[in-house]
């Protein structure tokens, strides 16, 4: 890694890469589906049980002090970590999906009516597709999609159009799960606020990758997951502009999120409690915010700056091998490499891999819409992080040179 640590120091500090798979070392490449956890996430949560567990916003006890001032710290984290104006803003959630559901559910409910539109894209993620299409069937909202160039990069000037004034939400991934692209996020944030409409962006892939400021960035609602970047899974987070969360009602209801209840009514707590009916996940917050503590002290530069490196390699080595196809634009990119091999089913793919000791995905990796969009009905993906280096692509490489020859054979 430039900077502080090379990947293989990173590398020792996760417990689970350290074992062999099928007798070969593991080679873990699906971090885009969850991330590995270094030692000192898994044991600041062991300790957090060990020592500090109790409920929290209740009892005066020393333990739930300390369980309350553990979880409410680590929303502070979170809050910088992308620069939220105030924890506030922070809202804690199961991830990302549960995030985006929450404004799609609450906010979009609330302010959509038939002859408004919701602006998403052809290349989301289905947990930041479902949600909209499902407001807007309940809202009577025209749901739209934002244009694409051919190689799956956003067509700007054709999102202009798209984007008009009927336009409430425009909800877009901020990077491609499937084909690794940077989207231009604060330029769509931009174009929506020029219409008066809100802007959501799915972090659920930017926010391990990337540097991310919701200031700089001017969004409205951020969404992301834990999971993705070293924390436990089961934790993430939705940013909102405080003056937006304020007006929106809370989707769930119960302990935790009210402030005075008699048999027939109830009124709410101020933001960010109020969405958060019931016992949080404590411990997975504890965990998010010593995750938060690890990519902090190694430097979101320093990670961005060695995933697009991956990236460019893994991309520039998949794309030289014959019979190879590598989605996604070839510049812009950062951590993974989407691809297929010539009439191999990537299941097939995947297995000759992982028997190898190589973790890849296969499937449709929660993007049907842009699956066929690409004209295919799955794709193999390689999916990089901090712990992994050039060594690891090459291993990649090599047992996909090997699997070709088995496949080549077996199907000649
Ligand atoms: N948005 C994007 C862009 C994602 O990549 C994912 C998960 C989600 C939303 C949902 O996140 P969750 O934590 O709420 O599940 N993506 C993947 C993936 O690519 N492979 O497995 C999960």
């Amino acid at each position: 890694m430039s900077g502080l640590l090379s990947a293989s120091e990173l590398k020792s500090q996760f417990p689970i890469l350290q074992q062999e798979v099928n007798g070969h070392p593991l080679v873990y490449l699906d971090s885009a589906a969850t991330s590995q956890k270094p030692r000192r996430v898994i044991e600041a949560v062991q300790r957090y049980y060990e020592r500090d567990n109790a409920n929290v916003h209740r009892g005066v006890h020393t333990l739930g002090t300390r369980a309350t001032d553990a979880y409410e710290g680590a929303r502070e984290k979170v809050a910088r970590f992308i620069n939220a104006r105030s924890a506030s803003e922070i809202i804690f959630t199961r991830g990302t999906t549960t995030a985006i559901n929450t404004v799609a559910s609450s906010y979009a409910r609330a302010v959509c009516k038939p002859g408004d539109e919701i602006v998403i894209s052809p290349i989301e993620h289905h947990a930041n597709l479902i949600p909209w299409q499902q407001a807007a069937k309940a809202t009577g909202a025209t749901l739209k999609h934002l244009p694409v160039n051919d190689d799956g990069s956003f067509d700007l000037e054709g999102a202009a159009k798209t984007i008009t004034p009927n336009t409430k939400i425009v909800a877009f991934t901020h990077l491609s799960n499937v084909l690794g692209v940077v989207n231009p996020a604060k330029e769509l944030v931009a174009m929506a606020h020029a219409v008066g409409a809100k802007a959501l962006i799915d972090g659920a892939q930017s926010a391990p990758h990337l540097k991310v400021d919701v200031q700089e960035l001017d969004c409205d609602f951020f969404a992301f997951s834990g999971h993705k970047m070293c924390g436990p899974t089961g934790i993430g987070a939705l940013y909102g502009k405080r003056e937006i969360l304020e007006k929106m009602e809370p989707i769930e209801f119960g302990g935790e999120m009210i402030d005075f209840v008699d048999l027939f009514d109830a009124t709410w707590k101020e933001i960010p409690w109020r969405f958060e009916a019931g016992t949080p996940i404590i411990a997975g917050a504890v965990g998010l915010g010593a995750a938060i503590d690890f990519l902090t002290e190694i430097g979101m530069a320093n990670i961005e700056a060695h995933d697009r490196k991956l990236a460019a390699y893994a991309y520039d080595r998949l794309s030289a091998m014959d019979g190879v196809t590598v989605y996604g634009p070839s510049s812009g990119r950062t951590s993974l490499a989407t691809f297929n091999l010539d009439d191999v089913h990537p299941h097939d793919v995947a297995t000759v891999l992982d028997a190898e000791g190589v973790a890849v995905r296969a499937g449709h990796h929660c993007a049907q819409p842009l699956m066929r969009w690409l004209q295919v009905t799955a794709t193999a993906r390689a999916s990089f992080y901090l712990y992994n280096d050039e060594a690891d692509i090459d291993r990649l490489v090599a047992s996909l040179q090997r699997a070709k020859e088995y496949f080549g054979h077996a199907i000649g």
